[in-house]
C-alpha cells in the first residue's frame, strides 16, 4: 500500500489528474487526495491538472483549482487518478516529466502504471481506493472533516449508482457508512449529483430514448444523437449522464450503447450491460476501454457503419448473427 504522508513528505510541488471529461467518481477521487494533502501539507504546492468538470460539482473544495492550462512545470509527485496516463488529456505532460508517478484506478483495463500504483478492479470507484489510501496514511482521522468525507462519498456513489451496481462491495458501504458519520447531508448530495437534471437533459433523455434502435431480437439497443440534434435540443457534451442507463433498462435488453457526436464525424460511446455481455471488451475492439457493465470508446462513421460494428460485437458475445 501506498503511504501518502511518507510519498509526499520530500515533494515540493505535487500534481493531480484524472481522466478527461471528468465524472463524479473523478472529482470525488482528485479533490478528495487534494483536500487530504492539503490539510497535511499546507505549504506545498498542490495542484489539479485536469478539465473543468460539469457544475453541478462546483461546491466540493478544490474545484477552482482546477486548471488545465498549458504552464510548464515539472512535479516531484504527480497522481493519476480514475484513469491510465494516456487518458488524461493535455496534462500527461505532467506525468511523462514527474519525478515520481503514481497510478490509482479501478478501471479492469488498467494493469496499473507508474513507479508506484494501487489498482484494484474489484473496487466500485478510484475515490474508494482513495479512501483507502487516507486511511492508511491517516488510520485515526486526524485530517478527516465533513467536507472530504462528502467528497469521497460523493465520488463513491456516482460510479455505483448509489450503491444499487454490483461494484458496490460490504466494503464499499462499510466506508460509506462511516462517511456518513461526519455528518453532512447526504439525501441532498444524492438527489443534486446523482437524479437531479435539467431541463434540456431530460430532453435529452427523450430523444434518445425516442429514437433508439432495438436489434439482435431486442437485445441491444443503441441511440444516436447528432451534433445537429444536440443543437435543436440547445444540448452540450454535459447532457448526456445515465441517459445510456435508461436505455439498458429496457425489458430483454442484454447490451445498450449511446452514441453522441463530441466534434464533427466523431462520435463518444457509452456501454452498458446487466453483466451478460462484457462491454469492456467490445469497447476494447474499438481502442476503449471500462469495465464489464460499463465502458467507453470512440467511433467514427455514419450512423448505419457504427451500429453495425458495436452490433457484430456484442452479438459474437451472444452467439448472434449480427441484424
Ligand atoms: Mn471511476
Amino acid at each position: 500500500m501506498i503511504n501518502l504522508i511518507s510519498l509526499c513528505e520530500n515533494a515540493e510541488k505535487i500534481g493531480i489528474s484524472g481522466h478527461i471529461r471528468p465524472d463524479g467518481d473523478c472529482v470525488g477521487s482528485t479533490c478528495g487526495l487534494w483536500q487530504f494533502l492539503k490539510k497535511v501539507f499546507p505549504n506545498k504546492q498542490i495542484e489539479l491538472r485536469l478539465e473543468k468538470p460539469a457544475d453541478i460539482y462546483d461546491f466540493i473544495p478544490g474545484i477552482d483549482r482546477i486548471t488545465d492550462d498549458k504552464e510548464e512545470i515539472v512535479y516531484d509527485v504527480f497522481f493519476v487518478l480514475d484513469s491510465v496516463p494516456d487518458r488524461i488529456g493535455s496534462a500527461e505532460k505532467y506525468y511523462k516529466s514527474a519525478k515520481v508517478k503514481v497510478n490509482v484506478d479501478h478501471h479492469i483495463t488498467n494493469p496499473g502504471c507508474g513507479d508506484f500504483c494501487y489498482t484494484d478492479a474489484k473496487a466500485s470507484s478510484a475515490s474508494e481506493l482513495v479512501y483507502d489510501l487516507i486511511k492508511a496514511a491517516d488510520p485515526e482521522g486526524k485530517y478527516m472533516d465533513t467536507m472530504l468525507a462528502q467528497t469521497i462519498y460523493l465520488g463513491i456513489i456516482q460510479d455505483c449508482g448509489v450503491f444499487q451496481y454490483s461494484n458496490t462491495s460490504p466494503k464499499t458501504l462499510k466506508i460509506a457508512a462511516e462517511l456518513i458519520s461526519y455528518g453532512f447531508d447526504f439525501p441532498k448530495l444524492i438527489e443534486s449529483t446523482f437524479y437531479e437534471k435539467t431541463y434540456i437533459q431530460n430532453q435529452v433523455l427523450g430523444f434518445a430514448l425516442n429514437h433508439s434502435t432495438v436489434c439482435l431480437s431486442d437485445r441491444f439497443i443503441y441511440s444516436v444523437v447528432t451534433r445537429r440534434d444536440m443543437e435543436a435540443l440547445g444540448a452540450g457534451d454535459h447532457d448526456f449522464e445515465g441517459v445510456v442507463n435508461q436505455l439498458r433498462y429496457t425489458k430483454g435488453v442484454l447490451a445498450a450503447a449511446l452514441l453522441h457526436e463530441t466534434k464533427e464525424g466523431s462520435y463518444k460511446v457509452s456501454l452498458r450491460s446487466g453483466g451478460e455481455v462484457d462491454v469492456s471488451k467490445v469497447a476494447a475492439a474499438f481502442g476503449g476501454g471500462g469495465h464489464i457493465r460499463a465502458a467507453g470508446c470512440t467511433l467514427w462513421g455514419t450512423r448505419e457503419e457504427m451500429a453495425s460494428r458495436l452490433t457484430e460485437k456484442i452479438a459474437e458475445q451472444i452467439g448472434m448473427i449480427p441484424c
